[in-house]
């Protein structure tokens, strides 16, 4: 499948720089830039050679040299887009990116929409829908790690892994829709339980493996929260600005400085996290300090792991246990003893017997000590709750998360109806799923779905 008109876009993100791109693709992509594009001299003699950079000038209608550019010729299907492709790499600046962009838009190419490169790429069967998303994810990762998991996306693993689940429920239909089909036939069709359960249960195996990865994905995508929490002045706000390591909290003697949840964003054994230091936990009468101690109880529910801080210097007192149960058992938790340049005075005897599995830093926030410690005690903590080992394809988006979630609900279905229902439903149930793992890889997408999707790339991508 083709399309029959030539795209084009600034490719390159708009503003001063080095070098900035505009790129076309399409039937007339190579037509559209000889029309715009001189060669200089000294490289007439190959001109156009494919994948070749060709140093020369772009001119307006006018005859006006707008630009001293670099342009490559790339002929399909060898290409991004699997169409000829032209990149016009010139000088970034806002002003000449347009002018040739105008340019080549008045020798007859279209302004592409958001992801319509990508989209072609998709269409014209280079790449499947998940690889499509997955370039998105690498433009817009926020650790390193997040461009990993992407890239092994792109690469196919997700794809691949999802097309062999649905070459097995093929497999597991294919004697139940013998059955229906050939009546005279089903002494010959064997659907016992022996042949048929060990198939369903692979299956559902094989979809909650794929799901398992999704946290630990998620969290490489999109980040993690993790929320300081701790009486007023403990030293929370220090040990926000010593994780930072700049000057982002206001820190003060008096309690209840920290009014307003404050974060920042930091990234640890890979993990991006956004860090939140919240106001103290504490009765008090003043409405301003309540409403902040309102946010931090908040903040401490939607965290996802917890930094909980004592001051070492004074005895473990009742709010300090207050604080303590605001945790709930799936929330990773660190304590931090802060204040050890001080005499110690704290026991944590009673803490540790209501958070056996946390771990114990010490640190001196003031002094900066101990925190290199407390990084590696939170890496540690977020590597047991987001299970480290996960090697299973990366499920990187909430969309894939729903359709496997979708897809495991229909054979579990699929095996409950095995045992007491007709085996109709038990076809159907495995067709449904089918059906939605299709749109993993945008074999079963609809047009719809594929707009929506594309929509959210970004331009000249
Ligand atoms: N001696 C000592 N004082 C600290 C330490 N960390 C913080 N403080 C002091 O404790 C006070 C309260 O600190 P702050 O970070 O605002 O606490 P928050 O209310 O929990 O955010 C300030 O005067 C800090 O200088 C520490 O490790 N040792
Ligand atoms: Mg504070």
């Amino acid at each position: 499948m083709t399309n029959a008109d030539t795209i084009t876009a600034i490719s390159t993100p708009l503003g001063e720089g080095g070098i900035g791109i505009v790129r076309m693709s399409g039937p007339q992509a190579y037509e559209i830039a000889m029309r715009v594009f001189e060669c200089s001299k000294s490289c007439a003699k190959t001109f156009p050679e494919p994948r070749r950079l060709y140093h020369g000038y772009i001119r307006n209608r006018e005859g006006q040299i707008i630009d001293e550019v670099l342009t490559v010729f790339m002929p399909a299907p060898h290409t991004y887009t699997r169409e000829d492709i032209v990149e016009i790499n010139c000088h970034s600046g806002i002003i000449p990116l347009r002018m040739i962009l105008k340019i080549t838009l008045e020798n007859g190419a279209r302004l592409a929409e958001p992801g319509e490169f990508t989209k072609r790429a998709f269409v014209n069967g280079r790449i499947d829908l998940s690889q499509a998303e997955a370039v998105m994810n690498i433009v817009r990762a926020r650790s390193e790690e997040a461009v990993r998991v992407a890239t092994r996306t792109m690469q196919g693993e997700l794809s691949e892994k999802v097309s062999q689940i649905r070459d097995h429920i093929i497999g597991i239909r294919a004697p139940l829709e013998a059955w229906f089909d050939y009546p005279e036939e089903q002494e010959n069709v064997n659907l016992s339980a022996d042949q048929i359960n060990p198939g369903l249960i692979k299956l559902k195996i094989e979809v909650s493996e794929l799901l398992k990865g999704v946290e630990r994905n998620r969290v490489y995508q999109e980040g993690i929260s993790v929320a300081i929490i701790g009486k007023p002045n403990v030293g929370k706000s220090s040990l926000l600005n010593a994780l930072l390591r700049q000057q982002r909290a206001i820190v003060h003697e008096m309690p209840g400085t920290t009014r307003d949840m404050l974060e920042g964003f930091m990234s640890l054994g890979g993990y991006p996290i956004r860090l939140v230091d919240t106001a103290g936990i504490q009765g008090t009468d003043d409405p301003v300090e309540k409403e902040g101690i309102e946010l931090s109880r908040k903040a401490a529910a939607q965290a996802r792991m917890l930094i909980m801080v004592l001051d070492g210097s004074a005895p473990w007192d009742k709010e300090d246990k207050e604080i303590a149960m605001l945790r709930n058992q799936d929330q990773g938790l660190v304590i931090v003893v802060n204040k050890k340049d001080l005499d110690k005075k704290i026991s944590l005897k009673m803490l540790q017997e209501i958070h056996a599995d946390a771990e114990v830093v010490e640190t001196s926030a003031i002094k900066g000590e101990g925190i290199a410690m407390l990084e590696s005690a939170v890496t540690r903590q977020l590597d047991n709750l987001l299970g480290k080992s996960s090697e299973s394809p990366a499920v990187v988006s909430l969309r894939h998360e729903e359709i496997l979630t979708e897809a495991l609900s229909s054979i579990e279905s699929a095996i409950t109806a095995f045992e007491n229902q007709p085996l109709e439903l038990v076809s159907m149930e495995l067709q449904n799923a089918w059906y939605k793992l299709g749109e993993i890889t945008g074999e079963t997408a609809s047009d719809a779905l594929l707009d929506k999707i594309f929509s959210e790339f970004c331009l000249g991508k």
